[in-house]
């Protein structure tokens, strides 16, 4: 055939509707999208794809009912009866981790191995008669369990005798030295934020310079949290809520960890075209407090409670740390790896069958109108394919015809993050063929690595989702649809000063029925 440019115009206008069987006859070369802004490293890449993970509190605190200890505890009260990382690592394992990170040093400065730079180790406790290591162990059962291991290491620490003075920050620096080569690789170096004063009653200016080279020295690929990265952040709470709209782009330029860090919302919704790529981590306990304690054997968080927080962590562009103490024995204890499966089950029953599966799907815009980037890729499953439009369009669509008429509540949807985070508002409608129409289901705003949306149950063949802003030409690489089970998360009720009432739930499943003279409700 003889193609002219009059004939590629003519294709282009056609494809105005781009239909799948089209591109054959119209294939162009077109340039792949340019990056925009801050990107993800190779290794921040990584990392996200882990999504979930397990934290664990372990060291004197579980033995002594507080959060803080002090640092003048007797090394003696850290006795675990039976440790068994094995254990931890089984339980990850079968939960659907990807990775644990433990706390090799909390604020009260307790090593659970035994470091050359401090006194207050596993080694001065009569714990295997101080001949013991939990890194070891740990390290050693995440290998053999096919997970990635990481470590927190508490720059605060309320028992060196030099916290407070400039050689400190040279003590911490061999501390994670010691650690970094001696128990790797380490895929998270998770440093708090918290600096409080130390035994002597003084506070200590860190040199995170030093900190970060010592980590990325001896393991180049580690990703490191704080508060504001530079791998990844915290998101600005401990009840595992992360912003509705969440940016993996922050402003980092005159921030620091801990008091000097950016405002608790800003965390918890990143920066709109920030300079740096750090993305949010969700760190929460299943429990109450970060630490073992037998006063919360029974509150540990129910598998609703789990999910909703899955929901919005991991549905809401953001990795899930979820804090699984093991107990005084040195096991996870049984009502929490009971409820952790509990979780992992639902998590299946809820996305079992993705009911996108063999649908088609018609885009306004296509890339050079070339299969490469044709909206088909949203359902091929590679990771690195991905539906694109022209640079200069900022807003598209995409409609999609279902085998037939389903019945659903979940929307997933991923962007493809290696070329920059897009995506600022989108909206989804179905169509509803008693009013031969497109009714709209739901809106909101970023995507990111993954978006998963909750709608009450909706039946209908065909769904759109409008892309209203973008800034810069959107990637989306995934949509699957999914038929949930439904549950009931506990209502909240709130009053306001001027006595405003509002009722809501979490989980957008139930109906809820109120009255607002005294009487009981009825479905009616
Ligand atoms: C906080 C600490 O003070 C808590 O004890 C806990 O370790 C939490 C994950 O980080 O800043």
């Amino acid at each position: 055939m003889n193609i002219t440019p009059a004939y590629l115009t003519s294709c282009y206008l056609a494809t105005a509707i781009v239909m799948g069987g089209f591109f054959a006859a119209c294939e162009q070369q077109v340039s792949p999208p340019e990056p925009f802004g801050a990107i993800p490293g190779e290794y921040q890449m990584e990392w996200q794809k882990m999504e979930y993970y397990m934290f664990a509190h372990f060291g004197p605190n579980t033995f002594t009912n507080v959060e803080w200890g002090n640092g003048e505890e007797d090394p003696n009260v850290f006795y675990p009866t039976g440790l068994d990382c094995r254990q931890w690592a089984a339980t990850a394992q079968a939960a659907g981790m990807t990775g644990i990170i433990i706390t090799a040093k909390h604020h009260d400065g307790f090593c659970l191995w035994p470091s050359e730079y401090s006194t207050h180790t596993v080694r001065e406790s009569l714990w295997k008669e101080g001949k013991g290591d939990v890194l070891k162990e740990l390290s050693e059962a995440c290998k053999e369990y096919g997970l990635k291991f990481g470590v927190y290491l508490s720059p605060w620490d309320q028992n060196h005798p030099a916290y407070g003075t400039p050689e400190y920050n040279q003590v911490f620096a061999n501390t994670l030295n010691e650690v970094l080569m001696g128990y790797g690789p380490i895929f998270e170096q998770w440093f708090d934020g918290a600096n409080g004063e130390g035994h002597a009653g003084k506070k200590q200016v860190y040199d995170w310079d030093l900190f970060h080279e010592t980590v990325y020295r001896n393991q180049p690929q580690a990703i490191i949290f704080s508060d504001v990265g530079p791998g990844c952040r915290w998101m600005g709470n401990e009840q595992g809520m992360a912003g509705e709209t969440n940016w993996s782009t922050l402003n980092i330029t005159g921030f620091e960890p801990g008091s000097g860090a950016p405002p608790v919302d800003t965390l918890n919704q990143g920066n709109r075209g920030g300079e740096a790529w750090v993305p949010a981590e969700t760190d929460v306990s299943i429990r109450p407090g970060w630490f073992y304690s037998p006063d919360t054997d029974d509150k540990v968080k129910s598998v609703e409670q789990l999910m909703d927080i899955f929901y919005t962590s991991i549905g809401r562009n953001s990795n899930l740390l979820l804090n699984v103490p093991p107990d005084r024995t040195g096991r996870i204890h049984p009502r929490d790896s009971t409820r952790l499966m509990e979780f992992k089950r639902l998590r299946e029953e809820s996305f079992a069958e993705n009911l996108a599966a063999g649908a088609t799907i018609r885009a306004s815009a296509v890339r050079g109108n070339t299969s490469a980037y044709a909206p088909e890729n949203l359902f091929n499953g590679v990771y690195d394919s991905y539906w694109a439009t022209h640079d200069r369009e900022l807003t598209a669509s995409l409609e999609i015809t279902l085998r037939q008429k389903q019945t659903f509540n979940r929307l997933l949807l991923q962007e493809y993050i290696p070329l920059g985070q897009r995506v600022a508002r989108f909206a989804v409608d179905y169509w509803e063929d008693g009013l031969n129409d497109w009714v709209l289901l739901t809106e909101a705003t970023t995507i990111g690595y993954k978006r998963i949306l909750r709608f009450p149950m909706v039946t209908t063949q065909k769904i759109r989702v409008r892309i209203e802003e973008s800034l810069a030409c959107p990637l989306l690489n995934t949509l699957e649809i999914y038929q949930a089970p439904e549950f009931l998360s506990a209502p909240a009720i709130l009053r306001d000063k001027e006595g405003y009432v509002t009722l809501s739930c979490a989980s957008p499943d139930p109906v809820i029925h109120y009255t607002t003279d005294g009487t009981i409700p009825t479905t009616a």
